[in-house]
């Protein structure tokens, strides 16, 4: 294929189903005969992993909510310098288990950071660099915890009250109905069945839109 690579998010609450949506985004993609990377924020990098440890663990509790968003930064600039960028660079597709949209809607939804704080620091790490292509897993927030229950020690960000994620989709649900070019919303409510014909179909769509 000869497509300008792209750059692909996977965005959604916990339990959204994100680990199984970006495996079939991926076999679709390669699939279709396209050379692409798979990563993931925080981490991604050796740097970036040893920052998501800090940033998920509970070493930390309590850390300020600056501390948080500038270490999401930090990785994130890790990740473009040595993971995103060069693969762009050279002709590679990157598909990616969350980005700013996510700082967007955990540290400003969330955490209630002032939504232009975080938009100079995106300008400050990324410059002009944004996803493509964005897929929203939305699905009520009650839903999404009770999947992710029981599944391991929360970490800290799992530990957080409902009223977060409650900000945490509505930033989400606002970015993607502002940006409708960009953003793909699956309805995550459904079985894994039926998420993944919603994708299956969106990912035509989205290889029908780029061209061969
Ligand atoms: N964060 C991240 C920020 O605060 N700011 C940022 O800038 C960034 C980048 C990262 C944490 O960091 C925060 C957000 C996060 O809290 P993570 O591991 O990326 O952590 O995020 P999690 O949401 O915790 O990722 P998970 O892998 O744990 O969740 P998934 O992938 O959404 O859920 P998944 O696939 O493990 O599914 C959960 C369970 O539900 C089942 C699955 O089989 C599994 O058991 N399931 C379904 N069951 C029925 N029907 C369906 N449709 C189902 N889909 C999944």
């Amino acid at each position: 294929m000869t497509q300008i690579a792209r750059f692909i998010t996977v965005e959604g609450l916990e339990g959204a189903g994100k680990t199984t949506v970006l495996n079939a985004i991926e076999a679709q993609l390669r699939t279709a005969g396209i050379d692409l990377v798979t990563t993931r924020e925080p981490g991604g990098t050796p740097l970036g992993e040893e920052v998501r440890a800090l940033l998920l663990g509970h070493k930390h509790d309590g850390m300020a909510d600056d501390t948080e968003l500038l270490l999401m930064f930090a990785a994130r600039a890790e990740h473009l310098h040595r993971v995103i960028r060069p693969a762009l660079a050279a002709g590679r597709w990157v598909l990616c288990d969350r980005f700013t949209d996510a700082t967007y809607a955990y540290q400003g939804g969330g955490r209630g950071i002032d939504m232009a704080r975080i938009a100079t620091l995106e300008d400050f790490v990324q410059g002009d660099l944004r996803p493509h292509h964005t897929f929203l897993l939305d699905l009520p927030v009650r839903q999404g915890l009770d999947r992710a229950a029981g599944r391991s020690e929360p970490d800290r960000f799992e530990k957080q009250r409902e009223a977060f994620f409650d900000a945490a989709r509505a930033t989400y649900r606002a970015r993607a109905e502002s940006e409708p070019g960009r953003f793909r919303v699956i309805d995550a409510s459904q079985d894994l069945d039926g998420v993944l014909a919603q994708l299956k179909t969106s990912v035509a769509a989205l290889l029908a839109e780029v061209g061969p």
